[in-house]
């Protein structure tokens, strides 16, 4: 095959169709990737830091991407680098006693062939289940237990809900006590286990229009309309608003990439990070019976969150002149394919940005907030989780998760309770559970030599120094390596951390900075440390980690978590403690919520929010925005109230 010279406007530009096409030909051709190997993704090799940093417009550009294949049914990979610029094979690497996350296909067979297994049928019988057409399966990722059946094996643990008609909530009529154990790379049950018979619910839990009865008609239309278009720009995957500049980008286990996020600060732009995203959640659960305690999938890394990227040609859940960019993933063939519109970017007005009336002068200036939302939805099975960054024009950036979607359940005696569920509806019961996430953030505050700060509130005991006992310090501790930046949100004393650049400061003196702050108490992992689940998501066990930026280590629970044994990514990175005050650092963000299921959260669970802000801290002179202009006259005048 001969050299194919593409030329690109930028070297993080997204991933095109043709040119994996052209990658996976070429690995064919170079004899790594046997045609019934199955693909399991396919990635823009991102090129080092130093290179973005010196790459010019016009510039050429090598463009390599990063394929991963499960060439057999086995615990093998192959990963390989290629470069379509040079038309050559970089890299092929070889990784034993590995797993990928669950391949659709597969998923797809074991709900095709565990209908057929007379086990199977026999245990639906005894709950009077006699046609196992209607019976809806749930591959899970299976963990890592120490089971023999697990050894040498790709599997998942397939559950099973009845659902008489298509349309029904198969969640509501879970079948209590049934697990099937399937190798999904030979596609065969393993083990059909019955921990006994509970009845089925006997709710249907429908929340479709034809399920809930007349809706209400008491909501007039409020449109949002935007006669002069947005105030962004796009040009390929570079989005420009409001002085805010960056690159959008798709993976198929964190869905939507941050990259060369900057802010344009008297006429040059100024970084503050150069990669950000969720690189590991995780959703273990609090039930200790078989049917349930074992569940804690690692929804990006065993399942992908790009990979179950909604196309939102489905119906958008954006108001406004929205924008979209499409995800591009690769099927098990090695065939490109694009989520169409799988990414939102519209604007928000979000209220006052800021407002003060000056009783002396008596003048009043107020300013709205219009915030820039980038987002994308993925559904997991049953949940939902909208990830939406928001970009406002005060300098703040914020990571909002949005939890929707449905629980997942239990069948119980009718009448009984449970110490680790709670009871939704008559029969029905919700395990408590965690939903942990990670956000990897590369921060480059006005560049890579950071600092990492805790930063909190310092009581004074009362005495000469303090004599109202009213004083308080901000405290602020300088982490310097990566034990010691292993660390947990602390509400009460306003703790948070500030990422500074020593080498920069502004006109007070001080080194320019950003904070990242927790927005609501968040959890850490609350099984046992020495569970299973707290060693494969260990990044889970304190909110943040700090590490010395390194290429490769981009995913807070490793490369391979599905049914790991654990201790990969951030526990092994940082066992080497390695230094990490000035210099590139890389901070990693561990939030969430602890679910406690309600009644309300029953049918289809409303939002619970999740996330953080990054702010400025002396990283601007002043308020960066005093210019934004006042809103046009008029838009106050009250209308007098209908009726
Ligand atoms: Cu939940």
């Amino acid at each position: 095959m001969s050299a194919t010279v593409l030329t690109t406007p930028h070297p993080l530009e997204m991933l095109r169709g043709d040119e994996v096409t052209q990658a996976v030909e070429l690995l064919r051709a170079a004899g790594h990737l046997a045609e019934d190997a199955r693909v399991v993704h396919v990635v823009l090799d991102e090129p080092e830091k130093e290179v973005v940093a010196a790459w010019q417009p016009g510039d050429p550009v090598d463009r390599s991407v990063r394929i991963l294949a499960a060439p057999g049914p086995g615990l093998q990979l192959l990963e390989a680098v290629v470069s379509v610029s040079a038309g050559a094979v970089r890299d092929v690497r070889v990784y034993e006693g590995m797993r990928p996350a669950l391949l659709f296909g597969e998923s797809l067979n074991a709900i095709l062939t565990l209908p057929e297994h007379p086990e199977w049928v026999a245990a639906l019988h005894r709950r009077g289940i006699d046609d196992p057409a209607q019976v809806q399966i749930d591959p899970w990722p299976a963990g890592n237990f120490g089971l023999d059946l697990e050894d040498g094996r790709r599997i998942s643990r397939c559950i099973a809900y009845l659902r008489e008609s298509p349309t029904d909530n198969g969640y509501a009529r879970p079948i209590e006590g049934l697990v099937a154990f399937f190798d999904m790379g030979a596609n065969e049950v393993i083990e059909v286990q019955d921990h006994g018979v509970v009845p089925l619910p006997p709710e249907r839990g429908g929340y479709l229009p034809a399920d809930v009865g007349p809706v209400r008609t008491d909501l007039r239309p409020l449109d949002i309309t935007q006669p002069e278009g947005p105030s962004f720009e796009v040009d390929g995957n570079a989005v420009r608003w409001q002085r805010w500049s960056f690159r959008v980008g798709f993976d198929p286990y964190e869905g939507l990439v941050l990259h060369t996020v900057g802010y344009e600060d008297a006429g040059r732009v100024r970084p503050v990070l150069y990669r950000a995203s969720i690189s590991e959640m995780v959703v273990p659960y609090g039930d200790p019976g078989p049917g349930h305690g074992w569940k804690n999938a690692f929804d990006a890394g065993e399942w992908g969150l790009g990979r179950m990227a909604n196309s939102l040609t489905l119906g958008c859940d954006c108001l406004g002149v929205i924008h979209y960019f499409d995800g591009l993933l690769v099927n098990e063939q090695g065939a490109p394919y694009a989520v169409e519109n799988a990414i939102c970017m519209h604007e928000e007005d979000y209220g006052i940005l800021w407002k003060h009336h000056d009783l002396h002068g008596d003048t009043s200036e107020v300013r709205r907030s219009r915030r820039l939302v980038v987002s994308f939805i993925a559904t997991v099975g049953n949940y939902e989780y909208g990830f939406y960054w928001y970009f406002y024009q005060d300098g703040n950036i914020q990571l909002e998760v949005k939890l929707t979607g449905i629980v997942s359940t239990m069948a119980i005696e009718p009448g009984a309770t449970s110490e680790f569920a709670n009871v939704i509806a008559p029969g029905l019961a919700a395990p408590h559970h965690q939903h942990l996430f990670n956000a990897r953030l590369d921060f480059d505050v006005d560049g890579t030599t950071n600092t990492v700060y805790e930063v909190e509130a310092a009581p004074v005991p009362i005495g000469p120094e303090n004599p109202l006992g009213n004083a308080f310090r901000q405290q602020a501790t300088a982490l310097t390596t990566e034990a010691a930046a292993q660390r947990e949100t602390n509400a009460a004393a306003s703790r948070h951390w500030r990422v500074v650049n020593p080498t920069s400061t502004n006109r007070l003196g001080a080194p320019v900075g950003y904070r990242l702050l927790p927005t609501m108490s968040t959890p850490t992992m609350l099984a046992q440390p020495e569970s299973s689940v707290a060693h494969r998501a260990a990044f889970a066990r304190h909110n943040l980690w700090v590490t010395p930026y390194a290429r490769e280590e981009r995913r807070a629970a490793g490369e391979f978590p599905n049914q790991h044994a654990g201790d990969d990514g951030l526990p092994s990175w940082t066992s080497a403690d390695r230094p990490i005050a000035d210099r590139d650092v890389v901070c990693w963000y561990s939030f969430g919520v602890t679910h406690f299921v309600r009644p309300e959260d029953w049918p289809v669970m409303p939002v619970e929010y999740a996330g953080f802000v990054l702010s400025p801290v002396g990283f601007f002179e002043r308020n960066p925005a005093l210019d934004v202009p006042p809103s046009h006259a008029g838009h106050c005048d009250a209308e007098p109230a209908a009726g």
